[in-house]
């Protein structure tokens, strides 16, 4: 039989739900070949385009096409980069202004974060209607608008800033990280009431809301967006990229490396770093270059472990 295109929308247990691209899903599981390669590192994620056949009433994923984007995090080693989701169109880094507040830190950790897998995210600063909320998103927002990123200052509780998030995942494949509790659920509830996610504050043993799984899965928004729903993003203190690295995971830098009088300065104690006098005059904002210095630091812990 001939084979069909489809998208994996779940993974977990050996077994893969994909939607075909006539509108139903089947599940299928993969290919000894296949098989081969997912043990060594060539997973099939949620997000990949794959191809399947039918032999009787079994499905089976042949092949996977090229990945347009992966979001990827390291391993606890560090070495090893483990696919989340494939052919995401955005990623939002999602914080609360208050309970739990951002820091400048956090929210440079998590933009890194993604990052380092080629994405680029935008900025959720959400509970914009706790007290004190708008002062707090009155320093942040400016501050993230200067370096690149399109923030949404939100508020699920007020609807503010909903209508235009709202617009940004009803169309394509979305994610969102970011620490518990921030309102990442309340979210795409307020998006689309339909989902019905748990939301508040969940104990850590017991785990776990109703559609929490050892698997990712891709949510279908009722107005026609994905939303990737995947464990593994939530322990942001354990991820490594090489200490190189991490200066191109600020945006704000690489427009400035070229100006520094050393190739592969790496903007710490470099005579002539074009950074470093950027933020003594006040171009870059000294939190952002405090956040590189920290991560960097960490970056070479990580790689001496
Ligand atoms: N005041 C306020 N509370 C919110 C807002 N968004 C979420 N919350 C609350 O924050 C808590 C955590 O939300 P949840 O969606 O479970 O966060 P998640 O862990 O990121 O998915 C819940 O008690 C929500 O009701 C908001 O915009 N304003
Ligand atoms: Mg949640
Ligand atoms: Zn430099």
């Amino acid at each position: 039989m001939s084979s069909v295109r489809g998208t994996v929308r779940e993974t977990g247990g050996g077994v893969y739900v994909v939607a075909l691209d006539g509108g139903r899903s089947v599940e299928a599981s993969i290919r000894g070949r296949l098989r081969q390669e997912a043990r060594t590192g060539g997973r099939i994620v949620v997000g990949d385009h794959v191809r399947v056949s039918r032999s009787g009433s079994a499905w089976t994923i042949d092949e996977v096409e090229a990945r347009r984007t992966v979001l990827a995090r390291r391993g606890r080693s560090g070495r090893t980069a483990k696919v989340l989701a494939a052919n995401l169109d955005r990623v939002f880094v999602v914080v609360a202004l208050r309970e739990p507040p951002a820091t400048p830190h956090l929210i440079d950790r998590l933009l890194v974060l993604v990052e380092s897998s080629g994405m680029h995210p935008s900025l959720v600063l959400n509970k914009a209607d706790l007290p004190g909320a708008p002062d707090v998103a009155r320093t942040l927002a400016p501050l993230y608008e200067s370096v690149g990123y399109q923030v949404f200052v939100a508020s699920v509780e007020t609807g503010q800033g909903m209508p235009a998030l709202t617009d940004a995942f009803c169309s394509g494949a979305s994610a969102l990280i970011g620490p518990s509790g921030v309102g990442k659920s309340s979210l795409l509830n307020a998006i689309d009431p339909g989902l019905e996610l748990r939301t508040g504050v969940l104990s850590r043993k017991t785990g776990t809301g109703r559609h929490t799984t050892v698997g990712s899965r891709l949510i279908e928004l009722s107005c026609g967006g994905l939303v990737a729903d995947t464990p593994g993003f939530g322990d942001v203190g354990l991820w490594s990229v090489s200490p190189d690295a991490v200066a191109d995971c600020f945006p704000d830098f690489a427009s400035l490396r070229d100006e520094c009088r050393f190739r592969g300065c790496a903007h710490v104690r470099e005579p002539e770093c074009a950074v470093r006098r950027a933020v003594e005059e006040g171009r870059v904002p000294a939190s952002r270059y405090e956040s590189y210095l920290a991560l960097r630091a960490e970056a070479m812990d990580a790689e001496a472990r």
